[in-house]
């Protein structure tokens, strides 16, 4: 392989590693607050891996492009589910109490269930 061939496939290399370290899931555990923005356009979530750590207080700011309502299974009484109109962001504020791993849906006005993604909670 000619020297300008390995280079450009070594530039391509890093860029990838990059890549791959800006899509892993947010987490910071030392970070006493964390912010979520999120966007659902066409009931999908971005983004929709979300990681936090137990203890933590976490603020989700959702914005959707239709009407629905924002479901985080399992918090339901820290993070209620929460009703959203098109374009209008919304704010929920509240604290992980337990680890696990928690689905995220969006429970869209035509009745479908759609599930946007997934909330990972740790143990510090
Ligand atoms: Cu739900």
């Amino acid at each position: 392989m000619p020297l300008f061939a390995k280079s450009a496939a070594a530039a391509l290399l890093l860029l990838g590693s990059l890549l791959a370290a800006c899509s892993t899931p947010m987490n910071d555990c030392d970070a006493p607050t964390l912010g979520f923005d999120l966007t659902i356009t066409a009931r999908e979530m971005e983004p929709s891996d979300l990681a936090t750590c137990v203890g933590n207080e976490i603020t989700i700011t959702v914005t959707a492009d239709e009407h629905g309502v924002f479901h985080l299974h399992g918090y339901d009484e820290e993070a209620p589910a929460t009703e959203l109109s098109a374009g209008v962001s919304e704010t929920i504020i509240f604290t992980a109490v337990r680890s696990g791993q928690f689905i995220i849906e969006f429970h869209a006005g035509d009745g479908e269930e759609v599930e946007l993604g997934v909330l990972t909670v740790n143990e510090p």
